[in-house]
C-alpha cells in the first residue's frame, strides 16, 4: 500500500493537461442546421438551404464568453447531422451549399479569427458518429473521411487547445456498425496540434459522467487507467491474468480515485475531469427554453463544484437563428463573470503569513501566499498528516478560502478548515480533494487565524495557494 501511495502521489500531468485546467471556465457553443430544424438531433438529411444566420456575429460570440470570464471556446464544427460548418473538401453536405454569404462563408475561419483577436483560445468538436456520410459503417473508408476532415479543422485554424470527441454513436446507414479508429486520431493530432487536449473519447481530459452540471465532492486527478479506455462504457468488468479481479471503471462510476478504489490497481493515469452542462435545458437553440435560461444561482452552483472542485466548467451556449447568442443568456452571462470578478478581486490573505508543524527544507509555507504556482510548500515525504496556521494580521470578515495543491501532483485526500473566535478554534469547512483548486464558501466569519488541517494524504501534501475573499 505504501508503494501504491507513493506511486500516486507521483503521477503527474502532461503540459497540456495543466494548461487546460489553468483555463478553468471555457464554452461550448452548438450550432448547426438543428438550429433551423428545433431539433436536438439532426438525422443527415437536412437541406443545407436552411442554413442562413443572417446576423451572424462571431465577435458577439466571443464577447459573451469574455463577460463570463471564460477563457476558450469549442465549436461544434460538425454534429451527429454531418453538415460541416467550414467548407470540407470532403464533402456537399456544408456551408458552401447554403444561401449563408452565398456559400461563400466559413463560420469555423470566424470563431477561430474572433477567438484569437478576444484573447481566448479556440477548440474544435468534430462528431464522429456521422448520420449523413454515406461511408460511415463502413469503417476503413469512413475512417479515412475522419480523418481527412480532422486534418482540415487541425491545419486550416491556427491553434487548436481541444479536440472533444462525443460518446453518442448510432448504427451507419447500411446497417453497419463503425469501427473507430481511435489510436489513429490521436497520432494525427498529436502530430498536427501538440498541445491540443482530446476530451470525453480521448486521453486526456475524462468526462464528468453527466450533462446536468452535477459534481461529485471527490473529483480525483489520478484515477485507474481503464477509465481511459473508450470501450470501458461496454464492458464494465474483466478478468486479469493472474485471476485477481480488476474492475473495469467508467466516468459515470461514483468513486474514481480514492484509496479504496485505486489500491487494486496496476496502472494509475492524470486524467483530470470537465464538467459540461448547457446554460439552457437543450445543447441547441430552442425559441421555446428562451425563457429557461438556467438561474445565476444554478451556474453559480455547477461554477463552484467544477471550478471549485478541481474540475474544469465546460459551459454550453446555443446561438440562435440569426447567428447570435440570444439576449437573456447575456445577460446573465455578465452577471455570472461580474459575481465571479467581484468575489475574487480582492485575495485578503496577501501580506498574511503562517506556521506549519513540518516544513521540508527549500519549501518555506509563507510562499503559499507569494502568488507563484511554482512555489510550493511541503512538509518531509512521508508526513501525511500537518497543520497550518495563517495569521491575518487583523480581524477580518471572510466568507471563501481558495486551497491550491502543487499543480504537478495531487495528493491531498481530506482536510479541515477552522478560525480561531474567543481563545477557540471553530470548524469551517471539511472537504477531501483539493488538487488544482477547491473553493471553500461558507457563511461571513471574522477572526484574524486560519487552521488548515490536512488529516489524510498521499505521502506528503503539498500547498501552493491559500487565498481568502469575501464576497
Ligand atoms: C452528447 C450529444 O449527443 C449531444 O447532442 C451534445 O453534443 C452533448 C455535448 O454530447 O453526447
Amino acid at each position: 500500500m505504501v508503494d501504491l501511495i507513493q506511486y500516486a502521489a507521483q503521477v503527474k500531468p502532461s503540459e497540456r493537461q495543466v494548461a487546460v485546467q489553468e483555463m478553468e471556465f471555457y464554452s461550448f457553443i452548438h450550432f448547426t442546421i438543428n438550429t433551423y430544424t428545433d431539433k436536438e438531433w439532426g438525422h443527415g438529411d437536412e437541406d443545407p438551404a436552411i442554413f442562413n444566420p443572417v446576423e451572424f456575429d462571431a465577435d458577439q460570440w466571443v464577447d459573451s464568453c469574455r463577460d463570463a470570464g471564460m477563457k476558450g471556446l469549442i465549436l461544434t464544427c460538425k454534429h451527429h447531422d454531418g453538415f460541416c460548418l467550414w467548407p470540407s473538401q470532403y464533402t456537399e453536405h456544408s456551408v458552401k451549399n447554403s444561401p449563408w454569404k452565398n456559400g461563400q462563408g466559413d463560420i469555423v475561419q470566424e470563431v477561430a479569427d474572433a477567438c484569437r483577436k478576444g484573447g481566448i483560445k479556440f477548440g474544435v468538436y468534430l462528431s464522429p458518429w456521422d448520420r449523413h456520410e454515406q461511408t460511415y459503417g463502413d469503417s476503413p473508408k469512413y475512417n479515412e473521411y475522419f480523418m481527412n476532415q480532422l486534418r482540415e479543422l487541425l491545419t486550416n485554424y491556427g491553434d487548436i487547445f481541444c479536440v472533444w470527441f462525443d460518446g453518442a454513436c448510432g448504427e451507419g446507414p447500411n446497417g453497419k456498425r463503425q469501427v473507430y479508429d481511435w489510436d489513429a486520431y490521436y497520432s494525427l493530432i498529436r502530430e498536427l496540434q501538440p498541445n491540443a487536449v482530446t476530451n470525453v473519447c480521448g486521453p486526456d481530459i475524462r468526462w464528468c459522467g453527466n450533462e446536468a452540471g452535477v459534481c461529485r465532492e471527490s473529483e480525483w486527478s489520478v484515477v485507474p487507467v481503464s477509465l481511459r479506455s473508450n470501450e470501458s462504457i461496454q464492458e464494465k468488468s474483466q478478468q486479469v491474468d493472474d485471476g485477481e479481479f480488476a474492475k473495469r471503471y467508467d466516468s459515470t462510476d461514483r468513486d474514481l480515485g480514492s484509496r479504496e478504489i485505486i489500491r487494486h490497481e496496476r496502472e494509475l493515469v492524470w486524467y483530470p475531469a470537465e464538467v459540461n452542462t448547457s446554460i439552457r435545458p437543450g445543447w441547441f437553440y430552442h425559441a421555446s427554453e428562451d425563457d429557461k435560461v438556467k438561474s445565476l444561482e444554478e451556474l453559480l452552483h455547477v461554477y463552484y463544484g467544477s471550478v471549485g472542485g478541481n474540475a474544469t466548467f465546460l459551459l454550453n451556449l446555443p446561438p440562435d437563428q440569426r447567428g447570435l447568442i440570444h439576449e437573456n443568456d447575456r445577460a446573465r452571462l455578465r452577471e455570472l463573470g461580474d459575481y465571479i470578478r467581484n468575489t475574487f478581486r480582492t485575495n485578503l490573505a496577501e501580506g498574511a503569513t503562517a506556521q506549519a508543524s513540518q516544513t521540508m527544507d527549500g519549501h518555506d509555507v509563507n510562499c503559499i501566499f507569494d502568488g507563484n504556482p511554482d512555489n510550493y510548500w511541503c512538509p518531509e515525504e512521508g508526513t501525511e498528516q500537518v497543520t497550518i496556521e495563517v495569521d491575518l494580521h487583523a480581524e477580518i470578515e471572510f466568507n471563501h478560502v481558495v486551497l491550491q495543491e502543487h499543480r504537478y501532483s495531487q495528493r491531498i485526500e481530506k482536510f479541515e478548515l477552522e478560525y480561531e473566535q474567543d481563545g477557540e478554534w471553530k470548524p469551517l469547512w471539511s472537504g477531501t480533494v483539493v488538487g488544482y483548486k477547491r473553493i471553500c464558501r461558507f457563511d461571513n466569519v471574522t477572526s484574524r487565524f486560519i487552521r488548515l488541517k490536512i488529516t489524510e494524504s498521499r505521502w506528503c501534501p503539498t500547498i501552493s495557494a491559500f487565498e481568502v475573499y469575501r464576497g
